[in-house]
């Protein structure tokens, strides 16, 4: 044997993802009811037994393999057909059998329903491929369909958007993005002509995610609407007739992107696509958003999946790999490293699964009109905090396996590469920051925030915790401070929306840990979530950097 070969490097190997995750038992032992979680007990260990083992074992195998897209068949049709990856094929039929979406709407489980859906996701998805992406627009549609209150567009789609029978079930795309962009929708270029009875869209949509889907939701501007949001429509179309082919739709091309490449995103261009009015034939952008506040709590679920995977995966490399005389695991700087990313992974937790209670509470109709204003404060706040966490921590994790990370073939690199998505996607940082400033710039959802952190703040009182509770205090009269002083000066206060709202963001996962480490410790359960709430903290709460839009200015002049 040659000496040069006798040394490899051990891959690191998952366990089942449930067992392995005390912080999440925790987390749902509190959210949940007792007897429901019993209940749901087999499923969630099953589902950690194939997010860790079979399924991972799957991705790893799925890795070179990328959706294909034919456009013409051999005899010269027009076809457009694209051939999904095995795994997300896989996914396709499990997200019904599991109820991965339906779950969100079944009554049984009350206002319990979206933490019970995203319990079950956030144990497979990582091992999935980004297939949350066709899932959190199918969610959103139903979503859409179901608040807008159109009943033939309900009785036609929420059978199958809900179905658990994976013959039957749809999933939905979202199609907002053209080449005019797609934070600032209001330009769109699409036009629907009503010709005979109905509408056709005439139109190039410039990035459809999910392109396989049978539905989606659409933005067009009716002939003869005038420019601007207001002007737009929210349409209903089918992609495909009774016989299976495209409606005046092609595909011009899939996109090239940095991570989710198994994700079929398009180009399109309607040619006449048939299509349905939703709510009337104006403010198709206020329609849509019941669509962009699921898919952000999902874009926040994905940050939440991912940063866990992340974690998990340098974990359990760290337990095997040897160096510099010891494992990993034993080196202190290495270990200090990885309780890092392990503090603001379960702070990403906590805020996401914080969201979908709320969101859980207003659709079952038992919130409260603050918990309602509350929900649409924390939804941007969530999405753009847990956004930039999850790419920060997938960096890490990356790095901490050394050359091996930034090798393609050991899949590492996606972690990178799949999170950079999240603070990008569904509205960016900034555009999310700008929302934050919107939806405060009311009273009643200003006044909801503000009791919910003064509440939260005031609930702890465990004298180990109170140190963390000043700090979070003190962020928190730093981002008062920055409304009350730039509450009239609009250019300052959008220059520092993004400061303002990371600061709110952070302050809010360490005020959620604060008070799981206080449960924690009142029922004599473990230190864990007191340790990482201290190191959370110790990470910094405060954003604000200081405001000079003169500077700005000069400084990029
Ligand atoms: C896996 C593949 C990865 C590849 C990356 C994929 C990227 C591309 C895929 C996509 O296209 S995903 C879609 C991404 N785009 C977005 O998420 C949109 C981002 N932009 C925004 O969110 C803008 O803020 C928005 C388009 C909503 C601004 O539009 P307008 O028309 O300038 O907003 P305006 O006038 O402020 O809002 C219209 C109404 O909606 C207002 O109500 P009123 O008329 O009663 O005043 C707003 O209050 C309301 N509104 C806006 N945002 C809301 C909302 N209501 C509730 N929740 C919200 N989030």
């Amino acid at each position: 044997m040659e000496p040069d070969a006798q040394f490899f490097q051990s891959p690191p190997e998952l366990g089942n993802q449930w067992d392995a995750d005390p912080l999440f038992r925790e987390l749902l032992e509190r959210m949940l009811p007792r007897e429901l979680l019993s209940n749901l007990l087999p499923t969630l260990r099953e589902l950690g037994e194939l997010g860790g083992g079979e399924l991972y074992r799957a991705q790893l195998a799925d890795l070179a393999n990328e959706p294909v897209l034919t456009q013409w068949d051999a005899w010269g049709h027009r076809v457009d057909h694209i051939e999904l990856t095995p795994l997300w094929k896989r996914a396709q039929r499990m997200t019904a059998e599991v109820g991965l979406v339906a779950d969100g709407y079944a009554p049984e489980y009350g206002p319990h329903a979206r933490v019970v859906q995203f319990a079950k996701n956030y144990l497979v998805q990582a091992s999935l491929d980004v297939w949350s992406c066709p899932l959190a627009m199918t969610d959103g549609a139903a979503r859409t369909l179901l608040d807008l209150e159109n009943q033939s567009l309900i009785d036609r789609a929420i059978p199958r958007l809900l179905s658990r029978d994976p013959a039957q079930a749809w999933t939905s795309g979202q199609w907002m993005t053209e080449r005019t962009g797609g934070s600032d929708v209001s330009r769109t270029e699409t036009v629907a002509k009503k010709e005979g009875e109905g509408f056709r869209l005439y139109g190039t949509k410039w990035f459809t995610s999910a392109t396989t889907a049978e539905m989606a939701l659409t933005l067009a501007r009716p002939e003869g609407n005038p420019d601007g949001s207001r002007g737009l429509a929210l349409f209903f179309v089918e992609l495909r007739d009774s016989a299976g082919q495209l409606q005046n739709l092609e595909i011009n091309r899939l996109k090239d992107k940095l991570g989710t490449r198994k994700v079929p995103t398009a180009e399109l261009r309607l040619r006449g696509t048939p299509a349905i009015p939703v709510a009337g034939l104006t403010e198709g952008v206020k329609k849509i958003t019941s669509m962009l506040n699921i898919t952000r709590l999902w874009n926040s679920m994905g940050a939440t999946w991912g940063a866990r995977r992340a974690v998990a995966l340098a974990s359990a490399f760290a337990d095997r790999r040897r160096a510099f005389g010891a494992l990993l695991r034993d080196k202190p700087l290495h270990l200090d490293t990885l309780a890092a990313i392990a503090a603001e992974s379960f702070g990403v937790t906590l805020f996401s699964f914080r969201l979908a209670e709320l969101v859980g509470r207003v659709e079952s109709k038992v919130a409260s009109a603050e918990e309602i204003a509350l929900q649409r404060a924390l939804t941007p706040i969530a999405k753009l905090t847990t956004g930039k966490q999850a790419v920060a921590i997938a960096s890490e994790a990356v790095e901490s396996f050394g050359g091996a990370g930034y090798v393609e073939d050991t899949g590492l690199p996606r972690l990178v590469a799949d999170a950079q998505v999240l603070p990008i996607w569904e509205g960016t940082t900034n555009v999310l920051s700008a929302d934050t400033l919107r939806a405060l710039a009311h009273e009643e959802t200003r006044t909801a925030l503000d009791q919910e952190l003064s509440r939260r703040m005031e609930s702890i009182r465990e004298p180990s915790l109170l140190d963390g509770q000043k700090a979070v205090g003190q962020a928190l009269e730093a981002a008062r401070s920055f409304w009350s002083a730039n509450l009239r000066d609009p250019g300052r206060l959008e220059a520092g929306a993004r400061q303002y709202a990371m600061t709110l963001g952070r302050s809010y996962e360490a005020l959620l840990m604060l008070e799981h480490a206080q449960h924690q410790k009142q029922r004599g359960g473990s230190e864990r979530a007191a340790a990482a709430a201290r190191r959370f903290i110790a990470h910094g709460l405060s954003s604000f950097t200081g405001v000079d839009p003169a500077d700005a200015a000069l400084l990029l002049s």
